[in-house]
């Protein structure tokens, strides 16, 4: 008697994750939104973001160059990136303002002037 509730558990609980599964496929309005960027000595194009408070985004980094890093210390987000291999930064804001973000490699005399701004809005 005991065993048949826990199975009837464990079926009702597959079906419940089946179901999240599935709608996965529907529309997504919540898909993340991917951002391209391209990166050289000494400037992300774009350079500024705009992003929605609780939107999710990938930002998709790729180097023309040499390679390249984006961080933003205060949302806690660091990425690294080679020509050929791009990196991702995926993240959804969570609070609305205006976040700089630096090239985290050493990359050349011009690399501490390299900034991306995310304006994130309400
Ligand atoms: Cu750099």
């Amino acid at each position: 008697m005991k065993l048949g509730l826990v199975t009837k558990t464990v079926l009702l609980s597959c079906l419940a994750m089946g179901s999240l599964t599935l709608s996965g496929f529907a529309p997504a309005p919540d898909a993340p939104r991917r951002i391209e960027v391209s990166v050289k000595k000494f400037a992300y194009s774009p350079a500024d973001v705009t992003l929605k408070k609780g939107e999710p985004v990938v930002l998709v980094l790729s180097t023309e160059d040499v390679g390249h890093g984006l961080k933003f210390k205060e949302l806690g987000l660091d990425a690294k990136f080679n020509k050929g291999k791009p990196g991702e930064l995926a993240f959804t804001p969570d609070k609305a303002g205006d976040f700089v973000g630096h090239c985290s490699v050493f990359c050349g005399s011009g690399h501490g002037s390299m900034t991306l701004t995310l304006h994130v809005t309400e």
